[in-house]
Order: C-alpha cells, then sequence, then structure tokens
C-alpha cells in the first residue's frame, strides 16, 4: 500500500511580538546613520527597525533610545533640522540581518506574520479566500489593479532587501505580474501541481536553456501566504536544501502513471506558517503546489525576482500601464511607487 502524504513538516509558530518601522509622509524609513544620528532610508535593511518602548522608541541593531510621544501611532521627531512626522507601521518580528543569514544557510527564509493584518484581510478579500471563501476571485483585472493591498505586499521592503543582497543585484525586475494560486479542495480529479524549479531554472516551452545550476544565481522565488498555509490545506511542499542540487527534480517526483499525486513522501518538506507570512526561496529550489485536502481554498500570492540579465517570462509593462492608469498608484507613497515602478519596468540589462 502506497503510503501518503509523509511530507516532514517545518511548522513556523506565529510571531509574539513584532518590531516597527516609522514612516514618512514619502514613504521613506527612519534609521540611524554610520554616527546614530536619525536619518531617512529607502531600504529595509536592519539600519531602520525599531522597538516600541514606555518613552517611545529603540533602535533594535545599536540599541539606542529615542524618546518621543507616540500618539494614535504618530510622532514627531527632528532629522538633521528638519520636524518631521512619522506614522509607527507593522514590522518583522526579526533584524532583517538574521532573516539573511538564514537565507544564505538554507536558500530559503519565511518573514512569518510580515504584513499588517489589514492588509492580509484585503488581500483574502481580493483572493477570495478565509474570510472572504463565499467570494470569487476577480481575473478580468490584473490583481494588483484591484486593491492597494495586493501592490503593497508585492513591495514589502525586507523581502526585496533580502532578494538584493542574496542575487547581489540592485536592479531586480519580476518575471511576471504577482499572481494568486487559488488552490481548490482536491476532487480527486483536477490535474496536480508537479515538482519543479523556478523559471529560469525550469526548462521553458520555447527551447531555452536553463542557466548553469553552479552558476550565479538567477531568480527567487517569493511565496505570500494569504491563506494559513498547512499540510493538510495545500501548503507549497519543497526539498529543502536542493537548491545545492545539480539536477532538476527527478522524473520520477512527477510519475503521473504511478500515482495521481505527485511524490509526496518523507524525502520532501512542507512549510507550515501562518497567513501574512512571506516564504522567499532560491529558484532553484525543488518545490510544488501542496495538495489540498481540506474543505477550503488556499490562496497563495506568487512572486519571481530576476536577475538584471534575465529575460522576463512575460512583458510587466502592460500591468504597470493599467495599475499607473488605475486610483491604486495614487494611494501609494513615493517610496512604494518607486519600488513598484523598478519592479514592474527595470529592463533587463544583458551584456
Ligand atoms: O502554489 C504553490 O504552493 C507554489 C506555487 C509554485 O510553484 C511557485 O511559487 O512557483
Ligand atoms: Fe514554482
Amino acid at each position: 500500500m502506497e503510503q501518503k502524504f509523509h511530507e516532514r513538516v517545518v511548522k513556523i509558530e506565529p510571531p509574539k511580538r513584532h518590531f516597527v518601522f516609522l514612516i514618512a509622509p514619502d514613504g521613506s524609513m527612519l534609521g540611524l546613520d554610520e554616527s546614530s544620528e536619525l536619518a531617512l532610508h529607502d531600504e529595509a535593511d536592519d539600519r531602520v527597525i525599531w522597538d516600541r518602548t514606555p518613552e517611545g522608541i529603540k533602535h533594535v541593531a545599536t540599541g539606542k533610545d529615542v524618546s518621543t510621544d507616540i500618539d494614535e501611532d504618530v510622532c514627531t521627531l527632528s532629522v538633521g533640522s528638519d520636524e518631521m512626522t512619522f506614522t509607527t507601521y507593522h514590522g518583522s518580528e526579526k533584524l532583517p540581518s538574521e532573516y539573511l543569514e538564514h537565507l544564505k544557510r538554507e536558500g530559503w527564509v519565511c518573514l512569518t506574520c510580515i504584513l499588517p493584518p489589514d492588509i492580509l484581510e484585503d488581500m483574502e478579500r481580493v483572493a477570495g479566500t478565509d474570510r472572504y471563501e463565499h467570494l470569487e476571485m476577480n481575473t478580468d483585472i490584473p490583481r494588483i489593479c484591484q486593491s492597494v493591498s495586493v501592490a503593497r505586499a508585492t513591495i514589502e521592503p525586507i523581502s526585496i532587501w533580502l532578494a538584493r543582497q542574496y542575487m547581489g543585484a540592485h536592479d531586480l525586475h519580476l518575471s511576471h505580474p504577482p499572481g494568486f494560486r487559488i488552490e481548490y479542495p482536491d476532487d480527486g480529479k483536477r490535474k496536480l501541481g508537479g515538482w519543479h524549479s523556478d523559471f529560469p531554472y525550469s526548462a521553458s516551452t520555447g527551447g531555452n536553456e536553463p542557466p548553469d545550476r553552479k552558476g550565479p544565481i538567477k531568480a527567487m522565488q517569493r511565496n505570500v501566504c494569504v491563506s494559513d498555509f498547512t499540510k493538510i490545506r495545500g501548503a507549497t511542499a519543497f526539498k529543502l536544501g536542493s537548491h545545492l542540487s545539480d539536477t532538476p527534480p527527478p522524473p520520477e517526483w512527477n510519475d503521473t502513471q504511478a500515482s495521481r499525486f505527485p511524490y509526496h513522501g518523507p524525502e520532501a518538506d512542507v512549510i507550515e506558517a501562518p497567513g501574512g507570512s512571506v516564504i522567499l526561496y532560491d529558484a532553484r529550489m525543488w518545490h510544488r503546489t501542496g495538495i489540498n485536502r481540506s474543505q477550503q481554498k488556499r490562496a497563495a500570492m506568487l512572486q519571481s525576482f530576476q536577475a538584471p540579465d534575465v529575460l522576463p517570462k512575460n512583458d510587466t509593462t502592460a500591468t504597470y500601464e493599467r495599475l499607473v492608469e488605475s486610483p491604486i498608484f495614487n494611494e501609494l507613497n513615493d517610496r512604494e511607487q518607486k519600488d513598484i515602478t523598478a519592479l514592474l519596468t527595470n529592463k533587463p540589462t544583458i551584456a
């Protein structure tokens, strides 16, 4: 008798607490400069991570305390000679450098519950899952044009910083507009997602040769857990560590003659993570959509960051134009507009 669903579970618990960002009206983030003075930054590294204290805020990486009155999430601080207003904003569980260390060591990292609760709920609404299970996703309008929350989730700043660090390049682009993958409860008939490495490490339909798996890293994938990711509800399955393998997944892991189900034995791993988490991983890592054995839909938002020299899988400019014309774009602050513009319009630089 075939043993079913024996993947190992890596369970990620919800954080007990979160750090905060302090965001200026133009979206820049309050941080410290090299002389430990308050300064503005556009990149979400350790410099911009704060903790709330009874007297104000503490800079997590250096321990520097700054006293300020925070009234309904808003405070005023002097940056250089400017008095500026900042809004505290839901931050990460850990320092960006801690995530980076895990990512470099393991080839993946989970930014647990990194999305603010209101953004998560809005993504569930767009997806038609969880608290909005009764809705069906609208596939006529690009998802990023349906809610500012989708745009904000797309440019969550710590994952962009991590992708830039891991890939050793700043000007990344997306290989396709961010899409939602809704996994319906398995009905015993529907085709199931097979094991693969992600673009450009997957064989292309046009016959392009995938890049050398031992060469410089060309892409990272980002799965935003909209639903709670659990094994029973179809959380993504991985072969953790396989980003270092010289080969893509073995064909027998997708042998649908032998079983309707792709490989689901103990060599595979399922990362269970709460909704609102971001799983960022090396695109070479073998993975597949989980098999949803629950009664509810499962939603993930999928995104693929590409190195500057990779030709995108799809043209993202049409979606970008629709976004700019939609009211959503004006809801984004300057930094958010800049980040989304770069990810959707950066052109490959091919030597
Ligand atoms: O839907 C999933 O769980 C994973 C989808 C996938 O293969 C991907 O992110 O590339
Ligand atoms: Fe994939």
